[in-house]
């Protein structure tokens, strides 16, 4: 059966009348962004002719995805938050903004609030027994390339299981755990100390996990640590580092990976060196 429904007058009133076009009530840019995204779901209906039931599985879903909070999670595996990012370095380009350190997703897990500390962090509060030790350390400068003292370092990661602290579904980590807001000191510098992260996995049951399941792909995001990095009269930036060597670095659900942050390691055994740099005892 093939039909022209949509483009007939009837549909096309029936769209603004939908969309409340004629009212003088209601936001036009939001009546204009809802009109756009309706006609194309009832043309994607006409074209790929949606039955009912598949138009009903897909109400279903999406009240699946709210009640389990993950709109934000299928939103980055979609590719969407990717392509907000292309969109903002491409608007950076056309006016010769060079960004020393690339833009990459927020994704879903960020908490305000987390302790501030100055200069130096100690993130994780050395509870997790699978722990490996990391130090990273850095300077924030200014379009300018001049350092910034007093910027504002959020960071944040999950540990060795992959569970962020406020979203750990075995309740084992305390709040703000590895989440910290440092302030750069005076030469702009940050430094902190925290646990090697796992890649994180979407929840195996989830409605997120079971669309990728449907389109053919996994899930999973390599290693990686989230960042805003913030100061007066500058842009925010977020961003994230991956750990280098993890299998899954190009292979990422969230398309977040990408070159200029992917920093070296270097591997430290002697305990000079361990001590060299000023590892602390755990947060309390
Ligand atoms: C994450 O930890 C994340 O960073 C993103 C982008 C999506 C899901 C989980
Ligand atoms: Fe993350």
């Amino acid at each position: 059966m093939t039909s022209n429904l949509f483009n007939t007058p009837e549909v096309q009133q029936f769209l603004d009348l939908a969309c409340g076009i004629n009212n003088s009530d209601g936001n036009e840019r939001n009546k204009q962004i809802v009109h756009r995204l309706l006609s194309d779901l009832f043309r994607a209906i006409e074209d790929l002719n949606i039955t009912p039931d598949e138009y009903w599985a897909g109400v279903a879903y999406v009240n699946t995805l709210g009640a389990r909070g993950e709109a934000g999670l299928l939103s980055p595996g979609l590719g969407l938050d990717r392509f907000l990012d292309m969109r903002m370095d491409a608007a950076d380009a056309a006016l010769g903004i060079d960004n020393q350190t690339p833009r990459t997703i927020e994704g879903p897990l960020y908490v305000a609030g987390a302790p501030v500390e100055h200069g130096f962090a100690r993130l994780d509060d050395g509870s997790d027994p699978n722990g490996h030790t990391l130090v990273m350390y850095g300077q924030v400068k200014g379009s300018d390339g001049q350092p910034l003292a007093g910027a504002s370092v959020e960071v944040w990661h999950c540990n060795t299981k992959g569970f962020y602290s406020h979203f750990d579904p075995t309740g084992e980590q305390k709040p703000f755990n590895m989440r910290r807001t440092i302030i750069t000191d005076e030469n702009g510098n940050y430094k902190f100390q925290s646990i090697v992260p796992k890649g994180y996995g979407c929840p195996p049951d989830g409605p997120t996990q079971a669309l990728l399941n449907q389109l053919g792909r996994h899930g999973n995001r390599p290693a990686h640590i989230h960042f805003f990095v913030s100061a007066d009269d500058h842009r925010k930036l977020t961003t994230q580092i991956n750990i280098d060597g993890d299998p899954l670095l190009n292979d990422d659900f969230a398309y977040a990976t990408r070159e200029g942050l992917v920093p070296p390691i270097v591997e430290r055994t002697d305990e000079e060196s361990i001590k060299a740099q000023g590892l602390t005892e755990p947060f309390a």
